[in-house]
């Protein structure tokens, strides 16, 4: 190397290190920094439309049909604390209007259906099975109600209403970990049925009842949408996003809201929801359209894997249960995940080496692995946005994969190799404490729709 270039590589560098450590990075508040930790939990769609067999409620149903004879919460929780998740989110009210608990300000809940002679209360129910399964709560509401009549007529009565039914469901049933704001505004197109929502308002309320939640949806809230519904985050995936290209009464443009944008003022992370069916409430013609076990793990891998939880929707049926189709599935899906993710099985024990913008490992002995799975501490930020593997094979560092982005949590599927060494390097020199964990796993059975990446 001529001596310019020695010059001019050790002035790029120690450039490199002072940007990185000049820098300020956006950090995540300790609610947001909490809900990261969730990774896994499930969505529940129940209402009307579970016995009218649609999936957007007319508004106009009589509530009577709502009658889910064997209703138990606690089928629902086991399941989901079988399946490794750490919470359920529910459907309290959907476009329809009709409320799974009782409403002091409609008359189209729970009060005027069959079950129970209408003495039932869903969310009661099922904050109790929650509570006794080590589960959190936490539930979905639509702002869109097609059955209340001020709806689009008189915004402000509206969200007034909005806001008194958020109250009761923020003040009677626990702790809430996460509410779901559904942005929908159906009949855009129709002035007569527009609502202007109140979008602070409604943050103020969550924030002044249950200062621990966190808010999903478009405005004043926590966490952004992942941009699709099909379950799959973007490879290249930030955390912080502009808060002036958040907009609270519609969506941001689809390819932002998938990579977020680097170092933006704002800590708005993705959370990824599908369904594991075609549709999100119940139809019985779907119970042979469940997703498949390698169709789940892909879903898996590609949001818990690219830096997002994933909330994963499980229709209830007429009876009030999970339907065996998706509660065999959950627990396939487990045992998949439970055989690789095994910790023990790869034993690393190994020595790390951190310098600024690399990190090698030193294992105890040879491993086969094909996947790496990154963790930043984002505690301090995200920072890391390329980097690449390689693994010590044959006297030579063999180059395995690359990626962008980092987060919370990265798994990158590799080439099966086996080898005692490998080493990350960075783009960009990052601070020493930024990687919080390294870790290689071998996946027990070859799903031939994850392919490396
Ligand atoms: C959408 C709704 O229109 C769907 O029915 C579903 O609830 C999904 C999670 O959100 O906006």
């Amino acid at each position: 190397m001529n001596r310019f270039f020695l010059l001019f590589s050790v002035i790029l560098f120690s450039f490199q290190l002072l940007v990185s450590q000049t820098t300020t990075w956006t950090k995540p508040s300790p609610q947001q920094l909490r809900w990261h930790d969730m990774q896994y939990y499930m969505f529940i769609h129940f209402g009307v439309n579970s016995f009218t067999n649609l999936e957007w409620g007319e508004g106009a149903e009589n509530p009577k049909i709502f009658n889910p004879k064997n209703l138990d919460c606690n089928q629902w929780a086991q399941i989901a604390k079988k399946a490794g998740m750490k919470a359920i989110i529910l459907t309290v009210k959907h476009h329809d209007g009709f409320c799974l608990w009782p409403s002091a300000y409609t008359e189209h809940d729970v009060t005027n259906s069959h079950w129970k002679n209408g003495q039932g209360d869903v969310l009661r129910e099922l904050s109790k099975a929650c509570k006794e399964n080590g589960l959190k709560l936490g539930f979905y509401i639509s702002p869109w109600d097609r059955n209340n009549p001020i709806y689009g007529k008189d915004d402000q009565a509206y969200n007034t209403y909005f806001k008194n039914q958020l109250k009761e469901i923020l003040t009677q049933y626990g702790p809430i970990f996460e509410v779901w704001f559904d942005g929908a505004n159906g009949d855009r197109e129709n002035p007569e049925k527009y609502q202007v929502y109140d979008w602070k308002g409604f943050g103020e309320t969550v924030k002044s009842l249950q200062p621990e939640a966190v808010i999903f949806g478009a405005g004043y809230a926590d966490l952004r949408w992942v941009g699709n519904e099909r379950g799959i985050a973007s490879e290249t995936n930030w955390c912080t996003f502009d808060s002036k290209k958040r907009n609270p009464s519609e969506d941001a443009p689809i390819p932002l809201l998938q990579a977020g944008i680097k170092n933006g003022d704002l800590w708005w992370p993705a959370e990824t929801d599908v369904s594991i069916r075609p549709g999100w409430f119940y139809h019985p013609e779907e119970d042979s359209k469940v997703k498949s076990i390698d169709q789940l793990e892909k879903i898996y891998f590609e949001s818990v894997g690219r830096n997002t939880n994933l909330l994963l929707n499980i229709p209830i049926d007429r009876n009030g249960l999970v339907n065996a189709a998706d509660s065999a599935a959950l627990m396939q899906l487990r045992k998949r995940l439970d055989a690789t993710f095994v910790d023990s099985k790869i034993p690393l024990n190994k020595k790390w080496k951190m310098e600024a913008n690399s990190i090698t490992i030193e294992l105890k002995e040879n491993k086969t692995f094909d996947v790496l799975s990154l963790k930043e501490n984002i505690s301090q930020g995200q920072m890391i946005d390329g980097w690449k593997v390689e693994a010590w094979v044959n006297d030579k560092w063999v180059f395995l994969g690359e990626a962008t982005t980092i987060g919370y949590q990265r798994w990158l599927i590799l080439p099966k190799t086996t080898s005692s060494k490998i080493r990350i390097r960075f783009a960009e020199s990052i601070p020493t404490n930024q990687v919080l964990d390294v870790n290689l796993y071998l996946r027990a059975t070859a799903n031939p729709l994850l392919v490396k990446n």
